[in-house]
C-alpha cells in the first residue's frame, strides 16, 4: 500500500537535525533535481544563506528522510517543506521521467562553466563570475593567466587542478589518518586523531580529507600543530598550506547571535593545505571495494595498529623506513606552483584540512566538523528557535545565564539538544 502523505507526517520530525539520513536512500533522482536548483540558486545569488536556496535544500533533506520512494506528490501533502514550486518539479519527473527546468539548467553554458571554475580550492561564486566576465571558458584560460588574483589556494588549486577534482577514497583518507595519529602521538602522547568531515557519516569518496585533533588534557594541544606539520613535511606529505591561528574569543561569545547559523567559519586553530598521498594510499577499487578498510566508517584513529589491509599497510610502512625519500620541498615551500607540477611523479595532490580543537570543545568541533553541513545549519537554527541555545562548533551556550553547556561524549552534545543521538552516517541530510 502507498503510504499516504497527510497519515505518515504527523510522526515525521520537524527538524532535519531530529531525523535520520543515510547515504542511500529512496529518492535519489527527485533530490538530484532538486539538488541542482540548489546549486544553481547557491551559485547565481552567491549568498549561501539565500531563502531560495534553503527551500530547495529543506525539500531535498525530507525527501533523504522518507521511508518510501515518492510515486505521486499526493504522498507529500502536508509536508511543509515541500512547496509548489518542487512539487511541480516532482511531478514532472515521476510523469515524464525528467524536469525541463532542472534539464535546462544542467544545459546551461553558465551553469557548466560555474561548477567548472567553483571546483578549483579557493574560488567562489564571486570570482568564478569574474572569471566569466573575462570570458574564460576552461581552466586553462585561468592558468595561461598566470596566478589570477594572488591567492595561494587559486594558484596552487588550478596547478593541481586534475588531481584535486579527482575524488578522494577512504583508504587514502585512512591511509593519511593513520599517518597523522602516528605523527602526533610522537609529539603528543595520548593525542587523539579523528577523520571528520564526508568520511565519518560513511561516505565512499569525498573532496578532501578533514582531521580533528585533540588531547585529554586541555591545554596540551597547545603548539602541536606547527611541529605536526613540520614532522608530515618531514615524510615528504607537504606540498603547500597555511595555518590559521586561533580566534576564539569567550568574552564576545554571548554578544553575535548570527554567528551561529551563518556560514560554518570557526575560530579554531586549523591548517588548510595540500598534501601529497603517495598514489599507494588509493588501492585498486575493484576488488577490495567491500574490504574491512572500505567499510569502516566512523572511527578514531588507533594509535601504530595494524590496518586490517597488508598492502595499505605497507606503503604506510615505506613512509617510515631509514631510506625513505625525503622531500625537499619541506623546509621551504616554494609559492610557484607551477614547476612542480610538469614532473611524472608517484603521488597525487590531495586537499587536508587539520583543525586542533582544546577537549573543552572537542565533542562540538566533533559534530560541526562530522556535518553535514545542512545538518548543521538545521541544528543551529533548532538551537536557537526552540531552545534558546547559540550552538556553533565550539560548544552550545546560554545566552541568558551566560554559560556554556558542557559536553564529554558526542551523545551528550545531543542530549544538552533534547534531540534524540544520531549516528554519524546517518547525518547525510
Ligand atoms: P567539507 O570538507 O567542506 O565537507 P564534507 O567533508 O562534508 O564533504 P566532502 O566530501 O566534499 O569533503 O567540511 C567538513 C565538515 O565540516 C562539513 O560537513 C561542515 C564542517 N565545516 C565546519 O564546521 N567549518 C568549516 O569552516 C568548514 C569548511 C566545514
Ligand atoms: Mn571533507
Ligand atoms: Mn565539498
Ligand atoms: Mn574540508
Amino acid at each position: 500500500t502507498v503510504p499516504e502523505g497527510n497519515e505518515f507526517n504527523g510522526t515525521f520530525p520537524e527538524w532535519a537535525c531530529q531525523r535520520k539520513a543515510k547515504l542511500e536512500h529512496l529518492n535519489k533522482k527527485l533530490t538530484s533535481a532538486v539538488e541542482v536548483l540548489q546549486e544553481f540558486a547557491e551559485l547565481r545569488d552567491s549568498n549561501q544563506d539565500y531563502p531560495r536556496a534553503l527551500a530547495f535544500r529543506r525539500a531535498s533533506s525530507v525527501l533523504k528522510s522518507l521511508p518510501f520512494p515518492v510515486q505521486s506528490v499526493e504522498q507529500l501533502k502536508g509536508f511543509k517543506d515541500i512547496g509548489e514550486h518542487v512539487k511541480t518539479v516532482i511531478s514532472d519527473i515521476l510523469d515524464h521521467g525528467s524536469s525541463s527546468e532542472v534539464d535546462d539548467i544542467e544545459k546551461s553554458e553558465w551553469f557548466k562553466k560555474m561548477k567548472l571554475f567553483t571546483s578549483v580550492f579557493g574560488v567562489g561564486p564571486s570570482t568564478a563570475k569574474v572569471w566569466i566576465e573575462r570570458g574564460w571558458e576552461s581552466l586553462e584560460d585561468a592558468q595561461k593567466d598566470g596566478c589570477p588574483s594572488g591567492d595561494w589556494r587559486i594558484a596552487w588549486g588550478l596547478a593541481f587542478s586534475k588531481d584535486l577534482n579527482t575524488p578522494v577514497c577512504r583508504s587514502e583518507a585512512i591511509a593519511f589518518s593513520r599517518i597523522v595519529q602516528r605523527e602526533a602521538e610522537h609529539i603528543l602522547p595520548g593525542v587523539i586523531t579523528t577523520l571528520v568531515g564526508g568520511f565519518r557519516r560513511g561516505k565512499p569518496e569525498g573532496h578532501d580529507v578533514d582531521i580533528l585533533l585533540s588531547h585529554p588534557t586541555d591545554e596540551a594541544e597547545i603548539g602541536l600543530l606547527p611541529k605536526l606539520i613540520a614532522a608530515l613535511g618531514k615524510r615528504g606529505l607537504i606540498l603547500i598550506g597555511h595555518k590559521e591561528k586561533n580566534s576564539f574569543r569567550s568574552d564576545i561569545l554571548y554578544q553575535d547571535f548570527k554567528l551561529s547559523t551563518r556560514g560554518q567559519l570557526d575560530h579554531f586553530e586549523k591548517w588548510l593545505g595540500i598534501c601529497k598521498f603517495p598514489k599507494s594510499f588509493s588501492k585498486s577499487k575493484d576488488s577490495e571495494s567491500n574490504s574491512e578498510v572500505n567499510q569502516e566508517t566512523s572511527f578514531t584513529v588507533p594509535a601504530l595498529e595494524a590496518t586490517s589491509d597488508s598492502s595499505l599497510d605497507e606503503s604506510i610502512n615505506d613512509l617510515y623506513e631509514p631510506k625513505a625519500k625525503k622531500s625537499k620541498s619541506s623546509g621551504a615551500i616554494d609559492t610557484e606552483p607551477q614547476h612542480v607540477s610538469a614532473a611524472p611523479r608517484d603521488w597525487l595532490a590531495r586537499r587536508v584540512d587539520l583543525i586542533i580543537a582544546p577537549i573543552s570543545q572537542y565533542y562540538y568541533a566533533l559534530v560541526g566538523w562530522t556535518g553535514s553541513k545542512h545538518f548543521n545549519r538545521d541544528a543551529r537554527l533548532y538551537a536557537q528557535k526552540k531552545l534558546g541555545l547559540k550552538l556553533t562548533s565550539h560548544g552550545l551556550f546560554d545566552l541568558q545565564k551566560r554559560e556554556p553547556l558542557t559536553a564529554e561524549t558526542e551523545e551528550e552534545v545531543f542530549s544538552h539538544l533534547k534531540i534524540p543521538y544520531i549516528d554519524p552516517t546517518d547525518r547525510n541530510c
